[in-house]
């Protein structure tokens, strides 16, 4: 009686056993899948990522007054005017240097960059073709 018994416990055992590996299998590929998804698109619901848009035109920024929040910002600026245009953060005295896009976004392209900012203030930013025009602030909050 108790060979029978115990025979049939570990064959229930063993198959439950399969069932978690087959699931926990299964549920690995999609954590995966998702896991790609949130990769290929920085969400706002993310952390911290922030990702601000601005167009330049001949000759402003739009908008020019932009709010963030501590931390790493993507900056995308799309010139979608005429003229050559660049998007320089004078941040050496809050940050310890500046950031900026590359020297010359051409007219129609787009360029994307990333900045960091640890503190609270207002931080200006200028295209430096275009001074003293085409200016605008960052304000950290
Ligand atoms: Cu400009």
């Amino acid at each position: 009686m108790s060979m029978k018994y115990w025979g049939r416990a570990f064959a229930v055992a063993g198959l439950l056993a399969s069932a978690v590996v087959l699931a926990a299998c299964s549920s690995g590929g999609d954590a995966k899948k998702n896991g790609g998804g949130s990769e290929s698109k920085a969400s706002s619901g993310a952390g911290k990522a922030q990702t601000v848009a601005i167009t330049m035109k001949d000759n402003a920024f739009d908008p020019k007054d932009i709010t963030v929040e501590e931390g790493a910002v993507t900056f995308e600026v799309k010139n979608a005017g005429a003229a050559i245009h660049n998007m320089h953060i004078t941040s050496t005295a809050a940050e310890g240097k500046d950031f900026s896009s590359k020297p010359i976004i051409e007219a129609g392209t787009t360029d994307k960059f990333t900045a960091t900012f640890t503190k609270k203030g207002t931080i200006k930013f200028q295209c430096d073709f275009h001074l003293p025009d085409m200016v605008g602030t960052i304000t950290v909050k």
